[in-house]
This record gives structure tokens, sequence and C-alpha cells, in this order.
């Protein structure tokens, strides 16, 4: 109901943080360039397999001078797996507690990132290896006011290159530098990775690294697969430094969901090498976030965030408020910033406790803790907060309200059909 809107108005404003004046612009202007790590969890960073580190060039992130990695930063996805993930970067609204937010509600009213950019005389621009009607991508880029679209129409897919999902993720970024280089600057870009995904098969001439020795085959080659994903990623960097493009891009990376499901846990807790408790399971929830801006100091940053958190970030760092955007997450570099990071059922994580189907643990022990009055707060702003989101998404409540200088998005201007020249 229309009502509604004001609670959601009033909700984001009372939990909205403000800019860190440190940070606020100092990427004003620069092209952002996303890449979305298939499937990849933050265990895999600096872990080391028969001696060797499996993500060496990923790794090598951590120490960048000018990036962030953020190591308490969790996935929020439910049941729509990476169009979740993408759903709360374009947004900062949640997906939904069934099914997947893009194929149900492809339709509905956005004021989505590259729509806010847009307006600001970026141009958008997705590059994805599979068919564009996979998660009803074609349908809700439109709402979100992606300019183009570069699916697997506009990739060689011989049958070489292709594995699993689609174009493999070496090929998929070579073949993407022509297609990005017809973009105008400043272009906001998203590449989506997808070799290393379940159940992580890969050619024998793409391995560097021997498989894992647990007899859970998706477990051992998930290794193998993360080890290729960090390879492409390289190269892509390489021509990203080459290209001058380095030095006037912000360049986010992050894992969209787990790659091991609990049906693994055996396995995991041999990687781990401890048993894997609903706590650990928590714990294993992370994912990396590395945010790269030139000329500002990065460093690995402890602060608890989660994928809800990314978009007021980003948005903050370009320089553009986000105070008037129906948005619930909260800039993670602002000294305001909400460390309560909501799962989509409800659990949460914070730097002090880990609460699972109606138990507590401390977060530094995974000690058992009594609920407190810090615990029954931290609840009740979950709750409020998913099921406000899913207000927002149900009634298709944005359509109600508009932010001051942003005009509304018109998706019959959009069309992503592939004509050959
Ligand atoms: C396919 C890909 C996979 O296009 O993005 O989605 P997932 O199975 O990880 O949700
Ligand atoms: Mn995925």
């Amino acid at each position: 109901n229309k009502n509604d809107i004001t609670t959601v108005l009033n909700h984001v404003q009372a939990t909205y943080a403000k800019p860190n004046p440190a940070y606020f612009g100092k990427g004003k202007g620069m092209n952002v360039i996303y890449i979305h790590l298939e499937s990849f969890q933050n265990f895999l960073i600096n872990y080391k397999l028969h001696g060797q580190e499996v993500t060496p060039f990923l790794n090598s992130l951590t120490r960048d001078k000018n990036t962030f990695y953020f190591d308490n930063f969790f996935h929020q996805t439910g049941q729509g797996k990476t169009s979740d993930a993408e759903f709360m970067l374009e947004n900062s609204l949640f997906g939904l507690p069934q099914g997947s937010v893009f194929t149900t509600k492809g339709q509905n009213t956005y004021q989505a990132a590259p729509a806010i950019l847009g307006q600001q005389g970026y141009t958008s621009a997705v590059f994805h290896g599979n068919y564009k009607t996979f998660w009803n991508r074609d349908e809700i880029y439109k709402s979100f006011g992606f300019d183009h679209f570069f699916d697997a129409s506009y990739y060689d897919m011989n049958s070489k290159d292709v594995l699993n999902y689609g174009l493999k993720d070496k090929p998929f970024f070579k073949e993407s530098i022509p297609l990005l280089e017809t973009l105008k600057e400043p272009f906001y870009v998203k590449f989506i990775t997808l070799s290393n995904h379940f159940p992580y098969p890969i050619d024998q001439e793409d391995a560097t690294i021997e498989p894992a020795d647990t007899g859970d085959g998706s477990v051992d080659r998930y290794f193998q697969t993360a080890r290729y994903l960090d390879e492409a990623v390289k190269q892509f960097f390489d021509y990203l430094k080459q290209s001058g493009l380095y030095d006037r891009s912000i360049i986010i990376l992050y894992g969209d969901h787990y790659g091991i499901s609990d049906n693994h846990n055996q396995a995991m807790s041999q990687i781990i090498g401890k048993e894997i408790t609903p706590f650990e399971h928590a714990q294993l929830q992370r994912v990396p976030l590395f945010i790269r801006v030139p000329g500002v100091k990065g460093g690995i940053m402890h602060q608890y965030g989660g994928e809800i958190d990314v978009l007021p970030t980003l948005l903050h760092l370009l320089g553009i408020d986000t105070k008037n955007y129906i948005q619930f997450g909260t800039d993670l570099l602002s000294p305001e910033h909400q460390q309560i990071v909501a799962f989509r059922n409800g659990d949460f994580v914070t730097p002090t406790v880990t609460a699972i189907n109606g138990k507590y643990y401390d977060s530094k022990t995974g000690n058992p803790i009594k609920k407190n009055d810090e615990i029954k707060r931290d609840e009740q702003i979950v709750r409020t907060k998913l099921n406000l989101s899913d207000k927002v998404v149900y009634g298709d409540l944005l359509r109600f309200y508009t932010p001051k200088g942003f005009k509304p998005v018109d998706r019959t201007k959009y069309d992503y059909n592939h004509r050959e020249e």
C-alpha cells in the first residue's frame, strides 16, 4: 500500500550514514569497473594448497596501496544467488525471501546505479558470457537503466572456449576488451565471470594447480577453477594498466555468494581444519570485497558489512550523496556505518554476535551466549530492514517516490537485441 512508502522513507532517513569527508567525491568522474567473482568465498584469499597460493593475484590486491580490502564482508543472497547479489549491488535493496527478484520483479520501478549514474553522464554496460535471458537479466536490466548488455551473442562461443554456464573467463575478458573500447567514458560497467561455478569443471590445459585431496570432487576442483579465475582477472588488469584505464577507474571486485554449500561440510572441515558447526558455517559466508580508488590510500578494513552496503559506499566515493535514495545499506567507509549484517533468512552477524536460528554466539570465540538487550535490538533492526525492503519490492513502492533530481527510468528506451553489422 501507498502509505508504506512513508514508513520506508522514515526508516532509511533515520538509518542514513553520512559520507566520510575523507573519502567523499575522491573518485568523482572516474569510470566504475565491477568484476563479479563467481562463487568466490573469502577463505580462498591467502589460502595455501600444496604449499602454493591459490589466488596469487587477488592476494596481491590485499597489499595494493590504493585498494581497500574488506575482510569481514558477507554475501547476503538467498535463492536468487548471482541475481540476488547483482540486485543488492545495483539497488541496495534486499533480494526476496523466496525465489529470485530478478525473475519475478523485472518490470518494477527501480532507482538503480546505472540510472543514477546515467543521469550524471555515465554510459553503463554489463558483460557476461551466458545468454541474456538467464535470470531474466534482459528484462530487469532495462528497469535498472543499463545502456548495453553484451551477452553471449557478442562473443565467440566456440566449443573449446565454452564450459558449464558459458564462455570461459579468459576468452571472456579478452573478447570484452574491444567491446569495452566502444563505450564513451565515463562508464559504469560490470563483468560477470562464470568459470568458477559449481560443480567446478575445468579443462586439463586450464588447470595450473593440483586439485585438493578431500575426495569430494567439487570441493577439490574449486581451487583449480578459482586459480583460473584469478589468472583471468590478472590478465584483464594487465590490459587496464597498459591502456591507462587503471588510473582513471574505480575497480570493485566482489564474491557473489558461497561456492561450497553445506552439503560439503565434511570436505570443508578438512580444508579449514575445524568442524563446520552452524557458527563456522555462518563465518564461511564471508566473500571478498576489494575497492580500488586511484589516488586514495587503501588498506585492510575490518568493519563488518555486506552486499547491501556497496552502492552507498560507491556513490559517496563518486561524490553523490545518497540521502534522498531508498537504500537499505550504509556506506562502509562512513563512521556511522551500521555493522549489522542481515542474512536473507533473518540470521545475522555483527562484530560481537552471530545469531543463527534463535541461538547466539560470540563472533570472536564462537562460544554460545545468552540473548541480551543488544541482541534484541539488533534482531529488531534486522527484521525491520528485511521487512521494509520486501514491502518496497513486493509493492513496487518506488513508483510512488522519486528522489530529488532523479528522472524515472523509461524501460522502452532500452533494447539488448544484438544486430550484426
Ligand atoms: C549464469 C550465472 C550463474 O549466467 O550468472 O548464476 P548462479 O547459478 O550463480 O546464480
Ligand atoms: Mn553466482
